[in-house]
């Protein structure tokens, strides 16, 4: 439950560089997909329900998610403007326990991550081949990340929790 679709794995370059295109492609579907999935928990009133055991609720995942993209759109924005930045990370327990969380409608982290995206999947979808090619010190991961192998972990981390409100879904059925 904790890993619907698995863990991630960075891709090596290789694969990276091949599944650009595909990268882009998801990061722009993903707003419509979310608030799908959310209208229905919603109307099934299951936004307070966790995906597992102590885990977060349905609420809890689509707030983490525009917390965690707002941070992905800078980390991106950096390694196109930075030489070799080291990227930091953020609290997202405790960004998650934050007034902005807690009492916004979710509608508003629906329609933050709908305009966020369109942005990402622009920057990303006009990146020249160098652009892509710039890397930067992931200091959560203690390794060095390419554009494209960053864009790789927020493809995955959105479908990643899309398929916790699908948890949440079949545990209401
Ligand atoms: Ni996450």
């Amino acid at each position: 439950m904790q890993y619907p679709i698995g863990k991630f794995q960075l891709p090596t370059l290789e694969v990276a560089a091949a599944n650009r295109l595909g990268y882009v492609r998801q990061i722009g579907d993903l707003p419509q997909q979310f608030a799908e999935a959310a209208r229905n928990l919603k109307a099934r009133k299951l936004l307070d329900t966790t995906y597992r055991p102590g885990g977060w609720t349905a609420r809890q995942v689509i707030h983490h998610v525009c917390d965690s993209h707002v941070n992905a759109y800078v980390r991106h924005k950096r390694i196109l403007t930075e030489d070799h930045p080291t990227l930091t990370g953020y609290d997202e327990k405790r960004w998650a326990e934050l007034a902005d969380v807690t009492a916004v409608p979710i509608e508003v982290s629906l329609r933050a991550l709908e305009a966020l995206h369109l942005r990402w999947s622009v920057l990303l979808a006009t990146c020249s081949p160098a652009q892509w090619d710039r890397t930067a010190f992931h200091g959560g991961a203690g390794v060095d990340y390419r554009l494209d192998q960053l864009a790789a972990q927020y493809a995955w981390h959105g479908r990643h929790h899309l398929g916790h409100l699908g948890v949440v879904g079949s545990l209401g059925s």
